[in-house]
């Protein structure tokens, strides 16, 4: 811990000194001296503090309480069927803590007694089969962390900028560690036929959400989960099994899993071709469309999170992912896309999980355009919105992977805008 803090500390100086030829600690902190903060005794060091018994479970602290999942009044007329963000701007690293993973339902967040949850394999099968949770925990277990993607995350900003908020622009994504059974191992239990070449997934919910999958992907790496980050899964998360799908659009993922039916041909589900299509402008619908595209934002600064300290170092930060594996680069534009520099991706780099990057430099205090573009092993690069625009139209609201650009002004404030 303390070894890698050092050699962090190392090459930002040597970094700084190379560029610039001054220290880079005289122009982030003050000079030692004058501030009661540091100099009086505080109140905190003057008394003793909670015992181990006042919090049986952790909450954050209260100066933290606005680091919260928020909502979109008008998208959210109805909270049942609904959804909320994950403040993107408020986190840092890779992994999205659980109680601020967004939430998407179709029928709400419901409530299952974990011994009365049941899993059914049937359809083209030499043994249709029910397994309780205890039965599914008795296969081998594995531990992946995977970024889980709304297909409609920006999707509200198809025909420009709309909302100001990093967390609503692109709060459709977390990011956890699930450790669950391989789809595969259940599957062999029940024999898929050879005929069997799809699979329904089907949750139990009110919504009853059912999305077909290719067999090839079933058996490849999608896990029946009932952990999040170490501990079961939150409720409106899927407690007690979610269906894992990496690297493929949030609503194929689904929560409160009862049942998977194997077939010879997709099923045509409500949510796989009135929903979950992409309406292009000759009015041909793409349909199973099923992988997101390698995609970016910065999460800081923007509009929910100013530059409050001035000019002088500052460091820009944000995400960036995947569906098609691992990302390999992300580039920041300060001037809006006229320069180019290389971000430093911290943090893991993991097969279809979030990644971390940073750029620091000194501003000067003048408005920037900001942007990053990520860059994936396929070799794929993140399109600007104008450039998937000129493909897809404007009738789209899924899959939008666009550039992302901030406007920040003099004050450091940052807001939504789009650049052409
Ligand atoms: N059973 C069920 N599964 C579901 C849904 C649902 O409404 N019911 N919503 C889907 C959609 S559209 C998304 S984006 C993801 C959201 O997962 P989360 O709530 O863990 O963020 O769950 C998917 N799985
Ligand atoms: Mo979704």
């Amino acid at each position: 811990m303390s070894e890698s803090k050092g050699s962090t500390r190392r090459s930002f100086l040597t970094g700084t000194l190379a560029a610039g030829g001054t220290l880079a600690a005289a122009s982030v902190a003050k000079a030692a001296g004058g501030d009661p903060a540091i100099l009086n005794v505080q109140p905190w060091a003057n008394e003793l503090g909670d015992g181990v018994d006042a919090h049986p479970y952790g909450m954050p602290t209260r100066y933290e309480s606005k680091v919260i999942r928020r909502n979109v009044p008008w998208l959210t007329a109805d909270p049942v069927s609904s959804i909320n963000f994950t403040p993107l701007h408020d986190l840092d690293g890779i992994i999205t803590p659980n109680g601020l993973a967004f939430e998407r339902h179709h029928a709400g967040s419901i409530a299952i007694p974990p011994h009365k949850y049941r899993l059914m394999i049937n359809g083209l099968v030499d043994q249709p089969l029910v397994f309780t949770l205890e039965d599914l925990k008795r296969f081998p277990r594995y531990n992946k962390v995977y970024f889980l993607e709304c297909a409609a995350n920006s999707g509200m900003e198809w025909r420009g900028p709309q909302l100001n908020g990093v967390q609503f622009t692109h709060g459709m994504i977390h990011n956890v560690m699930y450790t669950g059974v391989m789809l595969r191992d259940i599957l062999a239990e029940a024999g898929v036929k050879t005929e069997g070449k799809w699979l329904l997934a089907e949750g139990g919910d009110a919504a009853g959400m059912s999305r077909s999958i290719p067999m090839e992907k079933a058996l490849d790496d999608c896990m029946i989960a009932f952990k999040m980050n170490g501990e079961a899964l939150r409720a409106e998360n899927g407690y007690p099994a979610r269906l894992v799908v990496p690297g493929w659009e949030g609503n194929m993922w689904v929560k409160w899993i009862r049942r998977l039916e194997v077939g010879d041909q997709p099923w045509e589900q409500r949510e796989e071709t009135s929903k979950y299509t992409d309406l292009l402008a000759n009015g041909v619908a793409r349909r199973f469309t099923w992988q997101m595209d390698a995609k970016s934002v910065i999460t800081n600064p923007s509009p929910q999170a100013p530059i409050t300290h001035g000019k002088g170092r500052t460091v820009i930060t944000g995400i960036a992912w995947t569906g098609n594996g691992v990302i390999s680069g992300v580039d920041v534009t300060l001037d809006g896309g006229i320069n180019w520099h290389k971000a430093r991706i911290d943090g893991s780099s993991l097969d279809k999980s979030m990644h971390r990057f940073y750029y620091e430099f000194d501003w000067d205090g003048k408005p920037l355009l900001l942007q990053s573009r990520a860059h994936d092993t396929t070799g794929y690069v993140q399109p600007t919105k104008d450039q998937l625009r000129a493909i897809r139209g404007t009738n789209s609201i899924y899959h939008n992977n666009g550039i992302q650009t901030w406007a920040v002004n003099s004050e450091g404030e940052a807001e939504n805008v789009e650049i052409s």
